[in-house]
């Protein structure tokens, strides 16, 4: 890769904070750190980017894909009846085709697409029930491969149970010694109720074990009978790993009667765990055994918010066995959560932006590098928006994604031109609209 500039001078841009005003400040960039940071800085540099008042965020954070069937749409075959169930049905037969090539190129391709989108930290699950451990060692090389302009975390995923056939707790463990990030965990789908518990019980032990994180599937059905989340809670608690734990789509909570929902969120009071909603996947995955009335079937992500958990929000997927749309923009993530959580008050949607940026390095427990501040790492990206509001409502593009203090990708947002030969037709009574389709 080529080295970046010196320095990198960034003018007039409007600087987004997690809980306080923007500032309008220049930033500079020494080398792969951010060197200064003041509302007009004077030092000459290499290379000068007049943002022109757009604001400027810590890049995206994806907190949850699953990169290894990232672009299989179709393969063997579509997912007609658009459940979970048969998307990992599809999945156990496409799967049966994979090869390290395979599994790298449509990472890579993907990964590429987020960091054009301005993603440049991802968490992606990695089927270790697959018997050869091909997506593992395939998502293991490339996220070694991109760690220049991407950081990429693997969860050992064990996609169809820890006990759901004889080898899959010892594949489980093998992931971990090749080097997986974080165990995974499926609980709502190993074959027993008291499998699904003895599932959480292993994967607490496994993680302290091999000193990884965790990250669960946890209850992704509509089933108000899924309760795997107090059993996660309740090794949280005991372990006191809170932190470096997340509880991923928890869609079950969605249909918990509310006497024993308000009594769990009483016990997640006593954790710092983390949550990660996965609204564009679980919109469209749940609610398929419904007539009508039919549940949105996700997670309580405004309450939990509400009550300071940390809540976090994933694309899931892109273009596989369970949602063949996305391009792994994060916009189109919270935008999502902002209309089936309906968080449409101003804060609300705020904190849905949190969400795909600050909320998302909690929970990768990537705090220490990111955010924009001097001496961090310079990762930064510049949106066609002049707030959080502008850049959920339009999708804004993402104009210039700085990672590491290289320019690794830009954007030319879009530009209609009207048309219509009649002068006194009124175009539109929005100018700001012609300025920015
Ligand atoms: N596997 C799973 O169990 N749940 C999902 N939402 C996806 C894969 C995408
Ligand atoms: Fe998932």
């Amino acid at each position: 890769m080529t080295q970046p500039p010196a320095r990198l001078l960034l003018r007039n841009c409007c600087l987004l904070h997690p809980t306080e005003p923007p500032q309008q400040v220049d930033i500079a960039i020494d080398g792969d750190r951010i060197g200064a940071i003041a509302p007009h800085l004077d030092e000459p540099a290499e290379v000068e980017l007049n943002v022109r008042g757009q604001i400027v965020s810590p890049p995206f954070v994806e907190s949850h894909i699953h990169l290894d069937s990232a672009l299989t749409v179709g393969e063997p075959r579509w997912n007609e009846s658009g459940t979970l169930f048969e998307g990992i049905d599809i999945w156990r037969e496409r799967k049966q085709t994979l090869t390290l090539a395979d599994v790298k190129e449509r990472a890579i391709a993907t990964l590429k697409q987020q960091a054009m989108q301005g993603v440049l930290f991802v968490r992606t699950h990695a089927d270790v029930s697959e018997q050869t451990l091909t997506a593992l060692q395939g998502l293991l090389e490339v996220r070694d491969a991109v760690r220049d302009w991407i950081t990429v975390q693997v969860v050992a995923f064990p996609q169809d149970g820890v006990y759901g056939s004889p080898k899959n707790e010892e594949l489980l463990e093998e992931a971990l010694r090749l080097g997986a990030d974080a165990v995974g965990g499926i609980p709502h789908y190993e074959l027993t109720r008291e499998d699904g518990v003895r599932s959480v019980h292993r994967i607490f032990e496994l993680a302290a074990q091999y000193d990884r994180l965790i990250d669960i599937h946890c209850d992704e059905i509509d089933d108000d009978q899924a309760r795997f989340l107090e059993v996660m809670v309740a090794c949280a608690i005991r372990s006191g790993m809170g932190s470096r734990v997340a509880a991923s789509h928890t869609t079950a909570f969605h249909s918990y009667n509310n006497a024993y929902a308000f009594k769990l969120m009483g016990f997640l009071q006593r954790t710092d765990i983390n949550f990660i909603a996965n609204p564009l996947i679980n919109i469209t995955l749940q609610g398929r055994s419904d007539t009508y009335p039919k549940r949105r079937g996700v997670t309580r992500v405004k309450e939990l918010w509400q009550q300071g958990q940390n809540v976090s929000l994933g694309h899931d997927c892109v273009q596989d066995p369970w949602y063949g749309l996305g391009t792994g923009n994060m916009l189109d993530v919270a935008s999502m959560a902002i209309h089936v959580c309906q968080m449409t008050g101003s804060a609300e949607m705020d904190a849905c932006y949190n969400m795909v940026t600050w909320n998302g390095a909690k929970t990768l427990q990537v705090e220490d590098r990111y955010g924009i501040e001097v001496g961090k790492p310079a990762n930064l990206v510049v949106l066609d928006a002049d707030s959080r509001y502008d850049a959920l409502r339009r999708r804004a593009t993402v104009r210039h994604v700085i990672s590491q203090g290289r320019l690794i990708a830009q954007t030319e947002p879009p530009r209609s031109q009207w048309m219509v030969a009649d002068e006194s037709t009124p175009a539109l009574n929005m100018p700001s609209i012609l300025m920015q389709p």
